[in-house]
């Protein structure tokens, strides 16, 4: 038979699992960063690129990659994420099809499988853009507000109150760390692994202010080790918000499978695909593969 014609290459599902299994392989390499995993950093890197969202303008979103830039780099909110950045150069370097957009958005999902978190759906479309696409400082959230100013900014990304309290159980992952945020700490005893503990430890720990010459934040009465954010604590302030902090707590399952959900939907904010929602692709982890 004839061999066919070679178009311009056309990545399939296969390569991006060749992507992801690169990236999962290089964050058990890479295991003497923070508390031993890129993990948590790469997670935030895909957030801060789709939090920028506005619904009404269409602007900002996981498109573009543009916190490439200057001006959008150097917004406080993104202090420290250079490393995320960096840690996947060489593997854009090793697949160079692969737009950092989508690679980017590609490794916060490959990160929260590899921490045993549900999976998360993935489709390709992002392309790079410059940096008159950058958005205007002030779209992430601020750690220093509470329950009026969480709804404001996740209402102009088009999520509810049930969705801000799924999404914040990502920080049961990670830590702050002073010369970034200026706050301090972990949220969880188990910062590399995804699990409900963010809600269980928000409503069965005493939380105490923490005496510090730090921004304000809260620490617990227990072990003083751990750490919440005033925008941590609005969550159970609320009641809208504390019902379903109680049922995340409860429930692991409730909360892996609208973390999946809600996760999905940031990470594709703003994004103009061209293959449907029909399309998505869920991506092995290492432990469907040992299984
Ligand atoms: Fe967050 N986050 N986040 N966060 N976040 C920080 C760290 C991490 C807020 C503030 C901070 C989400 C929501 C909020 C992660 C994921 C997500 C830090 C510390 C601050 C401050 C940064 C540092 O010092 O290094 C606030 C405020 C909100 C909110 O108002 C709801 C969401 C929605 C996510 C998500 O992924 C869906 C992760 C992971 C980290 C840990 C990073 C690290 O390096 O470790």
């Amino acid at each position: 038979a004839e061999e066919k014609t070679k178009g311009p290459f056309e990545p399939k599902y296969e390569d991006y699992q060749k992507v992801y299994k690169t990236i999962a392989k290089l964050l058990e390499e890479k295991d003497e960063y923070d508390d031993g995993s890129y993990g948590p950093v790469l997670v935030r890197l895909a957030w801060h690129c789709s939090g920028t969202y506005d619904k009404e303008t269409g602007t900002g979103g996981s498109n573009g990659a543009t916190m490439r830039f200057a001006p959008e780099g150097d917004h406080g909110a993104n202090a420290g994420l250079k490393a995320a950045r960096d840690f996947l150069e060489p593997v854009k370097e090793a697949y160079p099809w692969i737009s950092y957009s989508d690679l980017w958005i590609l490794a916060g999902v490959t990160a929260i499988q590899e921490m045993q978190g549900p999976h998360i759906p993935y489709r390709p479309g992002r392309s790079d853009r410059d940096l008159s696409f950058c958005t205007p400082d002030g779209r992430l959230p601020d750690a220093s507000k509470e329950q009026k100013h969480l709804r404001a900014i996740f209402g102009r990304m088009g999520f509810n109150d049930q969705e801000i309290v799924a999404l914040s159980g990502a920080h049961a992952l990670g830590r702050c760390h002073t010369d970034r945020s200026g706050f301090d700490g972990p949220w969880t005893f188990s910062p590399t692994t995804l699990t409900n503990d963010y809600f269980k430890l928000l409503v069965e720990e005493k939380w105490q202010n923490k005496k510090w010459n730090g921004p304000k934040q809260f620490e617990d009465v227990t072990t003083k080790t751990l750490m919440m954010l005033p925008t941590d604590m609005a969550l159970v302030k609320d009641k809208s918000f504390k019902q379903y902090v109680d049922k995340y707590a409860r429930d692991n399952d409730a909360f892996f499978k609208d973390f999946s959900d809600v996760v999905l939907r940031l990470f594709e904010l703003g994004v103009p695909f061209t293959q449907g929602e029909d399309a998505r692709w869920t991506f092995k982890s290492s432990f469907d593969e040992a299984a």
